[in-house]
């Protein structure tokens, strides 16, 4: 895996699409000043993840991705996409992230020799089965209930954190699900190499306030 990713990069690794501001007049223009705010504040990663109820598909995602690839790019911030391998490979982006029931990650990686390829993992068992050997990052979780996720699995906890911690070794971890400003620092503690979180930033009265506080 010839790429430049460093762990230091999951330290505060942020996640949006336009169906995480569903209350907002106009939740296009939330997304993109949302995420130019926490580009500015410091976020190491960013994830493109346009999913879900409400979300944008056709031109509007590719409009969309092509703006937000644009800012992480002016701040100098990997841009990696969720799920979409053509839209992955349209933009040439940093890099993907994919779950269990996405493209295999053998497929994946064939497609993209030099990405990042991140991989959702939720229990030492899940780590066994997988080529995590064809991984830059694992994301571990829910760690907590989560509100941006409808299909999320059961929570693991800090004790979730230690295991896979354990299991998987040098291989940069990243934790996601029900994080926030004050649970971070224990997630980070338990073994994690850095935090994601779509909430505790999108919802945040104060993004950049937020931001600095989830950077440990
Ligand atoms: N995968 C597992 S939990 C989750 C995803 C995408 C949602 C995380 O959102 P939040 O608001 O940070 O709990
Ligand atoms: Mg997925």
């Amino acid at each position: 895996m010839k790429n430049s990713f460093k762990t230091e990069e999951l330290k505060v690794y942020f996640i949006c699409g336009t169906q995480d501001f569903k209350s907002a007049n106009n939740p296009l223009t939330a997304a993109l000043t949302c995420i130019e705010t926490a580009l500015k504040a410091g976020i190491t990663m960013f994830q493109f993840r346009e999913k879900g109820h409400g979300s944008l598909t056709g031109e509007a995602k590719l409009d969309f991705a092509k703006q937000a690839q644009a800012l992480c790019k002016e701040y100098k911030v990997p841009f990696i996409m969720n799920d979409d391998m053509d839209l992955a490979e349209a933009l040439d982006v940093d890099g993907v992230h994919i779950g269990q029931d996405d493209d295999p990650i053998e497929d994946v990686r064939r497609r993209f020799p030099h990405k990042i390829i991140g991989l959702s993992i939720h229990s030492p068992e899940e780590y066994a089965a997988s080529r995590v050997d064809l991984a830059d990052y694992i994301g571990i979780g829910p760690i907590y209930g989560t509100q941006s996720k409808d299909d999320a699995k059961a929570p693991i906890g800090l004790d979730g954190v230690e295991e896979l911690r354990k299991v998987a070794g040098s291989l940069p971890i990243v934790a996601i699900g029900g994080i926030t400003v004050d649970n971070a620092a224990d997630i980070v503690k338990s073994g994690a190499d850095g935090v994601s979180v779509i909430s505790a930033i999108t919802q945040a009265a104060d993004v950049t306030e937020a931001v600095r506080k989830l950077k440990l």
